[in-house]
Order: structure tokens, then sequence, then C-alpha cells
């Protein structure tokens, strides 16, 4: 009796984590093995043990780039018990392994692998013993092995050998990121313990999803060691299904309906409501369980709408059967060494995002497929998310073994990925059309007309045929919206700006003035971004020592990764605002300067609703402390410009446009309800507060419901021409009850053309965490320094008002200034 029992509970699938062992690694030179962490990489192992400095600080990026030509191991030793080893089957199942390894247990080799994005899962009970076991990690260096594979092509590939290697390729070098071609078990090792049968999958798919009516299937795939009755029970209706699986791979399929479902709602559209389900695999109806699983997922429909129209063809998604304007931006990995990200950051990240209005972010393809965390994370706050294929900026190769890889890594993840209602379409790679098409590579290495046509061949492979082919194959059909390349045309043609995803790079790259978003409005803006500094607190981090806040400092020189970015960054500063000695201030202009050319691109995007009918900036976050194109430094501070974006995004906003002495008003809502009659109040005031005119619209009863222009006005009728420099403009949206909807400041003159007057500017503590700021005269971009987060911060606060802010920690002294002080 006491055997029987043993046997059933042990016939429970259960796994064991390996990665909490103790574990080992060393150069394969040396001879002394050193403790390391599992997940990690050896970059980190290195810094641990005092090896290499850290590469994020001063200049010491230089001083680690030999590890990229080493080889590396990594081994651990644990126990096996009697009662572990008594299961039928034993898998050693790695996450993830960065990159070219060979796998050992107990001096047998197991296994070879060469993509990091792959999940390797290895039958292994046959080596393994009672009692101590050893198992080895042997990785070579990517750089060499890329360098050999690249050897095969007849032709040079741009930036080779990083496309040869499938490792997340910002690890060679970005314009936002260093040089830090790591190695490492990167993901967790686990043992799996299992008998009888066992569940590779479980889909959740969608038939029908309407406000009344789910219709659902949850199909699993089970392997089952020999043929007989299974049973599947649910917890969501307590149901029972009885089943006859053949021996071997078998699908089967649940259908469930749920009546009035909450649906997931996208963040300003409502909950986004997620739904968790137990399913339970049985041997015997009620008994003997073989696997516990748990399924989360949100009802939800995602199209991608293309249509024909007079100028070109639309590109918008439909969320739920209504069209949604996208607004968020992208994300790269949030550390050059991603083991070290944690759950709160994601979180925290994520948190940030819905904050600032967001609905959506792109996973750009030069990272990592991101960690669970991540997708949880905007399952959770109602962030869709454009999944980019990690493939960017350079042509792939497409032989035989690539492809498979390729198609190998597609199947993992999105097993992996599937569930995620936040997943709202798959993107094959990110410009790499454009490469082909517009960077010139072809010429730069002196291609032949037949290199040419293979790199389209390649490409067309890859992107047109395995990537699409292996999602069909994986995902339902309900989940599988697959665009091949963003952006679909390059920012030089016309057509970018008629039909599909833009990438509008004319500011920043091509250097034109950010008033030329006016003019630049595609369908869906995927990538749009000008630089900006980290906060004061990113800066000192860059140092390992007392930080010198200096321009000239090459610390903080070595800390922008762009060839020309200071260049560039000085250009934009001296057209709209001063190059400022003082480091403080420079700084923060550089963020003001960032702000101002990205309020000015969203808001000509927004304007142009419908026919855009997304905008997603360059970018999110940053992967060390750098100047770069994010909104949110490495450490987590907000800069200007996502104080900025949150204002930018809010559900309804007002906006102005000037052209030809004439202004015009769009009133614009992304929310799911509509104003009625609503009517705008204008006034304009002088810096120093004193009104010049004023008008209200009398509500006549034009109903806003997506985007509504209203009667513009003669800026003359307003304010003295003459008065540009001196005047600002009010606006004021309101509903029919003469609520507010929105708010929104007009100047009429560039930065440093304004003639400011100094602010008096007072900071009352009204508690640890509270401030209340007042001012006399328009206080322009007012600058609240200091390590804590201000929950506003960079703004305007007109003459003769005041506004309370709260502290995330308290800070002993708050150090404000605004424009005035460093433009003069
Ligand atoms: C876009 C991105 C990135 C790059 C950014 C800024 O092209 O896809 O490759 O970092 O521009 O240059």
């Amino acid at each position: 009796m006491f055997l029987f029992i043993q046997n059933i509970v042990s016939a429970q699938f259960s796994e064991r984590n390996l990665s909490p062992e103790k574990w080992q690694f060393k150069n394969i030179k040396e001879k002394e093995w050193l403790t390391a962490k599992v997940p990690g990489t050896v970059h980190l192992d290195l810094m641990d043990h005092n090896i290499i400095p850290d590469p994020f600080k001063d200049e010491n990026e230089k001083k680690v780039q030999w590890i990229e030509n080493e080889d590396w191991e990594y081994q651990t030793r644990f126990t096996i018990s009697p009662k572990e080893l008594g299961n039928q089957h034993i898998d050693l199942v790695f996450s993830g392994l960065d990159t070219f390894s060979e796998i050992f247990l107990n001096g047998k080799l197991l296994a070879k692998t060469d993509n990091m994005f792959r999940k390797w899962e290895i039958p292994v009970k046959e080596f393994l013993k009672e009692g101590e076991n050893e198992l080895k990690v042997k990785f070579k260096s990517a750089v060499k092995e890329g360098k050999k594979l690249a050897e095969k092509v007849p032709f040079t590939m741009p930036e080779s050998p990083r496309s040869f290697v499938r490792k997340a390729q910002y690890q060679f070098g970005w314009d936002w990121g260093p040089r830090l071609v790591t190695a490492g078990i990167w993901k967790d090792v686990k043992l799996e313990f299992w008998n009888r049968a066992k569940v590779n999958n479980i889909q959740v798919q969608q038939h029908t999803v309407t406000n009344s009516l789910a219709k659902i299937s949850f199909n699993m795939e089970i392997f089952a060691e020999e043929e007989g009755e299974y049973y599947v029970g649910f917890n969501i209706n307590r149901g029972t299904y009885r089943f006859i699986l053949k021996k071997g791979l078998n699908t089967i399929a649940v259908p469930y309906t749920i009546k009035n479902p909450k649906l997931w709602q996208p963040n300003g559209w409502g909950n986004p409501n997620l739904i968790t389900t137990k399913i339970t695999l049985y041997k015997y109806k009620g008994g003997w369980v073989i696997k516990d699983s748990e399924v989360r997922y949100g009802l939800r429909t995602v199209e991608l709408v293309q249509e024909k129209d007079e100028k070109g063809k639309s590109f918008y998604f439909k969320v739920n059967g209504k069209p949604l304007y996208a607004k968020g931006t992208n994300w790269i990995p949030g550390d050059s060494f991603s083991p070290r990200m944690t759950r709160e950051k994601y979180r925290q990240l994520i948190k940030d995002t819905r904050e600032a209005n967001m609905n959506m972010i792109r996973i750009w393809g030069g990272g990592v497929y991101e960690d669970d965390e991540f997708y949880k994370a905007c399952d959770e706050n109602g962030i869709l998310i454009w999944q980019d294929f990690m493939f960017a900026g350079s042509f792939y190769p497409a032989d035989d073994h690539f492809l498979n890889n390729v198609k190998e890594e597609v199947k993992d993840q999105v097993l992996r990925l599937q569930n995620y209602p936040s997943i709202a379409l798959w993107c094959g790679n990110n410009e790499i059309d454009e490469a082909i098409v517009n960077w010139g590579y072809q010429k730069q290495f002196k291609y032949s007309k037949n290199d040419s046509l293979q790199v389209w061949k390649d490409y067309r492979k890859l992107f047109h045929e395995t990537i699409p082919n292996t999602l069909k194959e994986s995902l339902t059909p309900d989940k599988n919206i697959y665009w091949p390349s963003s952006p679909s045309i390059g920012w030089g043609h016309k057509e970018s700006l008629t039909e599909g995803d833009s990438h509008y790079w004319g500011v920043w790259w091509g250097e034109q003035p950010f008033e030329i978003y006016n003019d630049k409005v595609g369908r869906f803006m995927s990538e749009y971004g000008f630089q900006g500094m980290p906060s004061l607190e990113a800066v000192k981090f860059m140092f390992s020592g007392t930080p010198e806040l200096k321009l000239q400092n090459p610390v903080v020189k070595a800390h922008e990764k762009h060839s020309r970015g200071w260049e560039i960054i000085n250009g934009y500063m001296n057209r709209d605002y001063k190059i400022s000695e003082d480091f403080i201030k420079y700084n923060y202009i550089s963020q003001l300067l960032q702000a101002r050319g990205m309020k000015i691109a969203v808001e000509a995007y927004r304007r142009a609703k419908p026919y855009n009918m997304g905008t997603l900036y360059w970018q999110l976050n940053d992967c060390w402390p750098v100047v770069s194109w994010s909104s949110i430094d490495y450490l987590g501070n907000w800069k200007a410009l996502h104080y900025q974006m949150k204002r930018s995004f809010e559900q309804q906003a007002i906006l102005t446009e000037e052209k030809n002495g004439i202004l015009n008003f769009y009133a614009v809502n992304d929310g799911l309800d509509k104003f009625d009659d609503v009517s705008i109040e204008i006034r304009a005031l002088n810096f120093e507060g004193k009104i010049l005119s004023d008008i209200s619209s009398v509500p006549d009863g034009k109903v806003l419901e997506s985007v509504l222009k209203l009667d513009p006005v003669e800026i003359e009728t307003l304010i003295p021409v003459a008065d540009k420099n001196k005047t600002f403009l009010q606006l004021i949206l309101k509903d029919g009850n003469g609520k507010i909807i929105a708010q929104n400041i007009h100047f009429f003159s560039k930065p440093n053309e304004m003639k400011l007057t100094k602010p008096n500017l007072q900071v009352k503590q009204i508690s640890p965490t509270e401030i209340e700021l007042s001012t006399n005269v328009l206080a322009k971009d007012i600058y609240l320094m200091g390590d804590t987060h201000f929950s506003d911060n960079f703004f305007d606060l007109l003459p003769n008002t005041s506004k309370k802010i709260l502290l995330s920690k308290p800070l002993d002294k708050v150090e404000v200034m605004s424009l005035w002080d460093a433009l003069r």
C-alpha cells in the first residue's frame, strides 16, 4: 500500500530549478574555477570577482573588449535522489544559452547550441546517476564563431559577423549602447520530471469574442507514452473531459463559452481584464494527477486594417472591433546584461508607460524576446505590444541551417508568448527592408549584381517565407498578424507617408528642423526621435569616482554612442535655445530640446487622425547610463520627454496649428465616449499675466467623437503681431456641461526668441513629500532638481498661479530653475 501511494505521488509532473545550485566559471585557458551566478553572463561574473571594472563606468567599455574573443566554461555539481531518479522521464531544460555552447552531463556531450533565443530540452534520465552529477557548459567566442560563418558567404555582410549569430544584436554595440558581446547561461536551468504523459502546449484560441459572447477553446498538445483513457479537468466550470489518447503526440481541443465576458481593454478604454484557468491532466477520473497547469489570458480581438483610400492605404489596429489610435514608444533591452533585469524594473517601466497615457509599445528587433515579466506587466497595464522578431539593421544569411535555426526559434518563442493578450502584431524585423533598399551597403561593399540579388532572395526567404510560415503553423488564426518589416518603406520615399508604418528620421539623421514633422505625417509612425541627456543622477552614475560634470570630460563624451551626437544636439539647441557653458543648464536645455521636438511631432500626428492612427516615439528606455533618445534613463528617472509625452498623449487634446497668420484648432478624442456640444475658450496673455483678449466659442451642438476641427482664428484678432514673443494663448476645451475636457498652451515663438521675465518662484513645503510652487509671471519649463521622482516636472507655470507637486521620497531642499535662468 505504501509503495502504491508513493508511486502515485511521484507520477505527477515536477521540476527542479538548477540555477540556485553552486555554479562556477572560468576562462577555458585558466585553471582556477570561480563562483558564478546563473542566470547570468560572463561579464557580470567577472565584475563580481573584480577581474574587470564595471563597463558602465568611466571609459571602461574599452577595457573589457577582450572578453568577446575568449572561450568560457560553467559547471555545477548537484545531487539526484533515488526518488527523483525513479521518474520515468527526466528532461534537462535550458531556457536560454548565450550562444555557442556545448552541454556536458557527467562528461557526456549532450548537445551543441547556437541560438540564444531557443530553449534546449534534453532527455537525460539515462545519463543521470544517484548522488552527485556534474553539469558543464562550454561557451565558444561568439565573435570568432560568427567570423567563421561569415567566411562561407562570398560577399561582405554589413557589420559582420553580427548577423551570423543568433544572439542579441545590440550586444555588438548600437548608437545608444556599448559593445559588450557576452556569453553565459542567461536564463534558468531546470530538470523536469514526468511520467506517462507530458503536456507540451496549452493554447487559448478565441473563435469569437464579442461583448455578449466569447467562444474559445483550450487546444492542448499532449505526449502520451501509452494509448489509453485520460481526463482533463478545468477549474472554471469544474468540468472533466474524457479523452482517448494515442501513443505519441496528441492534440485535443476543449471548447468553452463565456456569456457577457469582461473583455481585455487597452489603457484608456477600460480594464485589462485577465482570466486564469487551471487545467489538470489526470490518468483516472478524479485521481492520479499527471500535470497541473495554469494559463492566463485576456479576451480581446485585434485586427490590422489596411484599406485603399484616395491617398494610399490606411494602417491601423481595431481592438475589440473599434479603431484604436496607438500612442506609445519603442522598447530596447533594459540592461546590457539582460539577466540583471528585475521584475520590479519591468513593472516600473511598463507602469510608467501607462501613467504617460500610452497604449502600445514596440519591442525593437535588435534586443531580446523579452522576459515573461515584461509581457505580464503589459497584460496587466493594458499596453499592446508590437513584437519584432530579433533581426535589425543588417543583411541576414538564409542557408538551410540558419533558416532551420530561426524556425525553431520562432516556434519556441511563440509557444512561450502566444497567450499574452497584449501582443497585437508580430513583425519580421527592424529596418532590414530599408537597409537593403536605402542604405547603400551594396555599393559600399562592392557587391556584384548577383550578390545583390542573393541578398534580396535571402531576405524574401527569411521574412516572407520562413517566419510567416512558421507563425501560421504555430499560432492560432486569431493571434496571427504578421508584418514583414518595420518600417515597410524607408523615409526617403514618399510612399512611406501614404501607407504602412513609417520611421521618420528626417529630424535627427536628416538634421531637418522639428517643424518638418508638421509636413511628414504618415499612416502609423513607429519610430521618430531626438536625443536628450539623462538626469544628473544618471550622469553622475557614469563615474566610478567623484563625478566631474563637464561636457568636455572624456567620461561624459564616452557615454554618447552616436558618432555625431553632440554635434547634432548642438545644432538643434542653437536653433531653438542656446548652448550653455554650464553643465547643469546644458543638461536641462538638452532635455527640453528633446521634449520640444517630440511634442511637435506627436501633436502633428494626432491632428492628422484618422489619416494617421499611431505614434510610437523612439525610445522609452536605456540599457546603461547614456545620452540617448530615451524618455526614461537607465536609473529609471523621467527625462523632460517623459513628462511631456504624458501631457501630449492625454486621451483628449486641444491642439493648434499656426499657418499664415491663422490658427487652426483641433479637438481630439481617443476615448470610447463622445462629448456633446463642445466649446473652446481662448485667452491671450502676456508673460506678466495681463489678459490681452479672451474669446469663448458659443456651444453650437458640435459633437466631439474622434477629431473635430474648430473654427479658425486670425492671430491679429488675438494679439498684436509684434507681441508674439511676449504672449501666449491658454486654450480650454469644454463639454456641454462646462466640464473641462482638455487644455493646452500655445506659444507663438521659439524659446530663444521669447522675452521672458525673471519669475519670482516660491517653493512651499507642505509635507516631507509635497511641495507647492507659485510664481508671479510666466515660469517657463520649471525644473525641479533632486534625486526623487516629482509627480510633474519640466512644466510651465502660468502667471500668478501655483501648483502642488508630490515627491516619491523627501529631499532636504528642492532646488528649482526655469528657462529664464538657463537662457540668461
Ligand atoms: C532606429 C532604430 C535603432 C536606432 C535608432 C536611432 O533606426 O531602429 O536602430 O538606434 O534609429 O538611430
